[in-house]
């Protein structure tokens, strides 16, 4: 294992260790359990085929070992201000591709045991595995009250991937026992109450969900979302442990706003280019739009012409669920007058949120 480590960490993971392949049998029966009682909140992810998320051996057939890797993606805040304008707050994981620098890295751990003759294979974010699980199991961490994996004295800024093979790997690292303890920080601070109970994620609540989930924007949670457009760090940013965790560098192609204004204005093409790193529920331009009129209801100037005349576009748009988050986002910055003839609108959604303006 140390010779896989030296050479993940080269090829710039933070933190590898080795487990065994067997299946993730409670975890499997958590999720299971979590999607019967409605906790997923549609989510399909790991969710959709339990079995299939917690065998690894179903990824890789005769699969002995798992390597877990973690790579941070704390880096500085940008020096520049946020450009003018409303701007959206992008979360930290999505802010560059931490998911490619990291799959690059197990790349590396994966071509050294090939060249042993084993066979590998790199699973980063996927849905063949319980990233967290292979990561907890593996001694890189423990579980957080707020779900996250925080590593020992490095906190949980960390992506996680695992390369699965067939050689057998010796456990290199001890289970990481709790270190919470009677903290509650991350449940205290959650905007949303979603975090139910010690490790447990109502994704029905759960902004960085909603963000990603179709239909209609929860009306409760809009004035939650804040200035959030993609993702939530909030029980991350309140966790103690994550204070004191070091910062990777200067960061790259780092992008932690964006432009609300030229979101709403852009066509699809360029929007989805803007988001081509985001989950978007079908990769349907529509809800990017939807999430940005919520955060623009939430930080717009009403007073602002440019604002008002996004709204007065959005309130004729042909698409009647943006029609109706348009509505909404008119309302709370104090634009009834914006409002003229929608009561003769035809879409119901459009006349449930004309029907809650106070
Ligand atoms: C689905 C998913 C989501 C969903 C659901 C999150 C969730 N909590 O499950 C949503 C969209 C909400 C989400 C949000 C985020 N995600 Co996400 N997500 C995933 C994904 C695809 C699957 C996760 C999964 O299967 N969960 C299954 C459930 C059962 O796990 P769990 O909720 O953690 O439950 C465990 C605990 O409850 C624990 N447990 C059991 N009993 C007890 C008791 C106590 C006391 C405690 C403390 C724990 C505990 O055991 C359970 C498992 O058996 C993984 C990638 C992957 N392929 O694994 C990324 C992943 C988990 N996400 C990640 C990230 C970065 C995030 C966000 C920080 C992004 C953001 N800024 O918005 C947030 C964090 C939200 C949060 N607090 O969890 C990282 C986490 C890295 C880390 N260090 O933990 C992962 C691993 C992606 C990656 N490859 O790096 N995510
Ligand atoms: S990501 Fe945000 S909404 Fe989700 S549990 Fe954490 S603080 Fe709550
Ligand atoms: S905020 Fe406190 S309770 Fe929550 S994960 Fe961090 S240390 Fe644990």
């Amino acid at each position: 294992m140390e010779e896989l480590r030296e050479v993940g960490q080269a090829a710039g993971v933070d933190a590898l260790a080795a487990t065994t392949a067997e299946p993730f049998l409670e975890v499997r029966t958590t999720l299971e359990r979590r999607k019967a009682e409605g906790l997923h909140g549609g989510m399909a992810f790991t969710y959709r085929r339990p079995e299939r998320s917690t065998t690894p051996a179903l990824a890789l057939p005769g699969a002995r070992s798992i390597v877990v890797g973690a790579r941070s993606y704390l880096v500085e805040d940008p020096a520049e201000a946020p450009p003018d304008g409303p701007q959206g707050r992008i979360a930290r994981y999505a802010w560059d591709d931490h998911y490619a620098a990291l799959t690059q890295g197990l790349n590396a751990v994966a071509a050294a045991l090939r060249a042993c003759g084993w066979r590998t294979r790199v699973l980063v974010d996927d849905n063949a595995l319980v990233d967290r699980a292979a990561a907890h199991r593996a001694g890189l961490g423990w579980w957080g009250k707020n779900a996250n994996l925080l590593l020992p004295g490095l906190g949980s800024w960390y992506v996680l991937g695992s390369v699965v093979t067939n050689a057998v790997i010796s456990a290199s690292n001890e289970p990481v026992a709790d270190r919470c303890g009677s903290c509650t920080r991350c449940s205290d601070g959650c905007p949303t109450g979603a975090i139910t109970a010690p490790g447990v994620v109502d994704a029905r609540r759960c902004l960085s969900w909603l963000l990603q989930a179709d239909g209609v924007f929860p009306f409760d949670y809009r004035v939650a979302l804040g200035d959030r457009i993609y993702g939530c760090d909030e029980c991350q940013e309140v966790c103690p442990p994550n204070l004191r965790a070091p910062i990777r560098g200067p960061g790259g192609q780092e992008m932690p706003w964006a432009p609300l204004l030229s979101l709403l204005d852009a066509d699809d093409a360029v929007v989805l280019a803007h988001a081509h790193r985001w989950y978007i529920w079908r990769r349907e331009v529509r809800y990017v739009r939807r999430n940005a009129l919520v955060v623009l209801g939430n930080v717009g100037m009403g007073d602002d012409p440019e604002v008002a005349a996004v709204l007065a576009r959005y309130l004729a748009h042909p698409d009647g669920l943006l029609r109706a988050h348009a509505v909404w986002a008119a309302g709370r910055l104090g634009r009834e007058d914006l409002l003229m003839g929608l009561d003769q609108d035809p879409d119901p959604l459009v006349q449930a949120e004309l029907g809650r303006l106070p």
